[in-house]
């Protein structure tokens, strides 16, 4: 059997639904760029960073930038979703998940975020979860995106555990990959048709607690 000592977590789509604020705001920007950016093109973004979520939707309007521009949109984007998820509160908390992290502390494994978002201490910070986490490292610790497993890697050295020990809880098929990459077991929270290469796939964590987990 597995010897697992960590969890790490993914934030947007895991822990909280925050992919329709992404959608908003970016949303927001692509009508003002006259792109026409629909709620399934949103998909592509999820997991992605900010920067190469700006790039997909200027590829999808066919527009190309120069890069201080693309930097000046890609804060504007930034300022209209820290609005949206400054209104989050604990409520927002993804239904189980509590229980769940709950589950985990029990079981005396530890607990990393590994997040593509640089707004990940807001958002934590406003769900009340900051303390649960025994590592954090999200968008502003990372050089390189998922599906590079660079972000879950350094979970797994900050939790000073090795990568075969953790299991990665992710909605996106960017981090079930980068999960892949690491060399760690992977739960999708979400779809088995897209989350095909997880270890296991759950639609949420209702009713889930870490010991009944069969992988
Ligand atoms: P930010 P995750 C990701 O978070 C989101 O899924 C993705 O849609 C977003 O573009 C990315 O964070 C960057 O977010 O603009 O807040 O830095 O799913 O890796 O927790
Ligand atoms: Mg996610």
């Amino acid at each position: 059997m597995y010897n697992i000592k960590a969890i790490i977590f993914d934030l947007d789509g895991v822990l909280v639904a925050t992919s329709k604020y992404h959608y908003l705001a970016w949303k927001r920007l692509a009508q003002e760029l006259n792109i026409e950016f629909t709620i399934e093109e949103n998909e592509r973004l999820k997991g992605v960073s900010r920067m190469n979520s700006l790039e997909i939707i200027l590829e999808i309007g066919n527009i190309t930038l120069d890069d201080d521009t693309k930097i000046e949109l890609a804060e504007k984007k930034n300022t209209w979703y820290v609005e949206y998820i400054s209104k989050l509160t604990p409520t927002d908390i993804l239904p189980g998940v509590i229980d769940f992290i709950e589950s985990v502390k029990e079981s005396n494994l530890k607990i990393a975020l590994g997040s593509a978002s640089k707004n990940s201490m807001l958002i934590l910070n406003k769900l009340n979860l900051t303390h649960y986490f025994d590592a954090i490292i999200d968008g502003t610790k990372v050089s390189r995106a998922k599906p590079d497993p660079e972000v879950f890697l350094k979970g797994a050295q900050a939790l000073k555990v090795l990568p075969c020990q953790c299991i990665v809880f992710e909605d996106a098929q960017a981090g079930i990959d980068a999960a892949i990459n690491a060399g760690m077991l992977s739960i999708g929270i979400g779809s088995k048709d897209i989350l095909k290469k997880a270890n296991l796939v759950l639609s949420g964590f209702s009713n889930i607690i870490f010991d009944k987990l069969e992988l």
